[in-house]
């Protein structure tokens, strides 16, 4: 695969690459660790044309590490959306229905609401006809953190995250106010990542919300906005129009991911995959910290 590296990548930040000269068969057959050498180097991945069944893709993703099940969350509220551990993105349009709905998707961490180590998420493009917007964004988180405004940076960096889980039919824990299931900073080989997500626009009926730790919602709100404008910027924001059988790898430490609404008819299949030989270093806040010690 090293003779793909000499092509342009998406973003200007250096991340996100295009790879159309593989078929399914062909990249089933490639060493896992040179496709998660070139996930590291940058960030996300398209493939083009693998055209994969069920078991294909599931096969794929088993390969390069330990897929993340959500079996008993999904049992535990009744929710069906294809067989485990595939999830099933179908634009479903029953009016709960948020997540896999047609709705947009403020930028996000995966599994980060049920405190899920996911190193890395397959989207894959089952099926796309007529499709009018819902392309997926993904973003290079890891540079817009290099490049975001001391004081944002600061404020989150010292004190964390935190968010509640809002879409009943899909999460167990809905409605059980501001927690951290996953400390929000992190530490991989020297470069330092946020296990956070976006806040829906207000009046949007929301999957999940979150604020700055140790303030309240009001008090974060100006601050969570300037996040979601600071990572959906166009310089770090890659718009991923799907053709059928697109197949995006997107590591889910340094770059996080969203949808645009839209009409017409687009099945997406979610994996989400831990490698179990990454460690994150959490960097436990500052403040949270402190607080600990005063606590004690
Ligand atoms: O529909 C998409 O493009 C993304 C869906 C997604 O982020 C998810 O299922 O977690
Ligand atoms: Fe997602």
């Amino acid at each position: 695969m090293t003779s793909i590296t000499t092509q342009e990548t998406i973003l200007p930040t250096g991340k996100g690459i295009i790879v159309d000269r593989f078929s399914g068969k062909e990249l089933l057959g490639h060493s896992p660790d040179d496709v998660k050498e070139l996930l590291r180097q940058y960030g996300f991945i398209v493939f083009k044309n693998i055209e994969y069944s069920e078991e294909e893709i599931v096969q794929f993703a088993a390969q390069l590490g330990k897929i993340v099940t959500y079996d008993d969350e999904r049992e535990s509220v009744n929710y069906n959306k294809g067989p485990d551990p595939i999830f099933y993105v179908d634009g479903d349009t029953a009016p709960e229905k948020i997540l896999c709905s047609t709705g947009a998707l403020p930028l996000h961490t995966e599994g980060l609401v049920l405190g899920n180590k996911v190193d890395a998420l397959i989207l894959y493009a089952a099926a796309i006809n007529r499709l009018n917007g819902g392309e997926t964004t993904v973003c290079d988180a890891k540079t817009a953190i290099q490049e975001m405004p001391a004081d944002l940076y600061q404020l989150v960096q010292e004190n964390g995250c935190e968010f509640t889980a809002l879409e009943k039919g899909y999460f167990s824990v809905a409605d059980n106010g501001y927690y951290s299931a996953i400390d929000t900073v992190h530490e991989l080989d020297g470069d330092e990542f946020w296990q956070i997500s976006m806040n829906f626009p207000e009046g949007a009926r929301a999957a999940w919300a979150g604020k700055i730790a140790g303030m309240t919602v009001e008090e974060s709100k100006p601050y969570m906005d300037r996040l979601r404008l600071h990572f959906s910027h166009p310089r770090y924001t890659y718009r991923q129009r799907w053709e059928t059988y697109d197949l995006l790898l997107a590591d889910n430490k340094f770059c996080y991911h969203g949808r645009e609404a839209y009409v017409g008819s687009r099945l997406l299949y979610n994996i989400n995959i831990d490698f179990p030989e990454v460690v994150w270093n959490t960097v436990r806040n500052q403040v949270r910290q402190k607080a600990i010690h005063q606590a004690a």
